[in-house]
């Protein structure tokens, strides 16, 4: 079973390496991880930033093309590469990387295809504007 886990980047050089440096490097059910930085036109020194940790998989692009393109072109480099399990998360640091292990087990159970975190925004400070307004539409 071989993972990739994926991380689209717009000028992470700051937070990349904090997210790499609780990433899982055994997990169980997975015989193979594998990292996979996409590069989404970076000014920045994000590449830089991470490239002594002998990453293997890049994915560049030339200039910024949104993330929606930056997620859908490592799915496809994953693919290519024998994914049989992809993990996407971001290089801003605001998912906890040692949680992947646990996220990817009901795909390793055969008890779903897709799994989504909950980074429980309602605890989080910087979104309370946005608890508030839900409110405030009556949500
Ligand atoms: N916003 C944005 N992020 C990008 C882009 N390309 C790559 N990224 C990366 O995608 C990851 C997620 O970026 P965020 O700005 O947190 O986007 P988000 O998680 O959808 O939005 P939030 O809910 O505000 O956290 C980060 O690692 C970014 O560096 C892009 O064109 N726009
Ligand atoms: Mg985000």
């Amino acid at each position: 079973m071989r993972l990739f886990i994926q991380i689209p980047c717009l000028n992470e050089e700051k937070t990349l390496p904090l997210v790499l440096e609780h990433m899982p490097t055994q997990i169980p059910g997975i015989d193979d991880i594998q990292l996979l930085i996409i590069d989404n036109g970076c000014s920045d020194k994000t590449v830089e930033a991470v490239q002594k940790l002998g990453i293997k998989h890049f994915v560049c692009h030339a200039k910024p093309m949104g993330l929606a393109r930056a997620f859908r072109d490592g799915v496809d480099y994953a693919l290519k590469h024998g994914a049989d399990i992809v993990v996407n998360t971001d290089g801003n640091n605001q998912y906890p990387s040692e949680t992947i292990g646990e996220l990817v087990q009901p795909i390793i159970r055969h008890e779903a295809d897709i799994v989504v975190g909950d980074r429980q925004t309602a605890t989080i400070k910087e979104f309370s504007w946005f608890k508030c307004k839900m409110q405030h539409f009556g949500s």
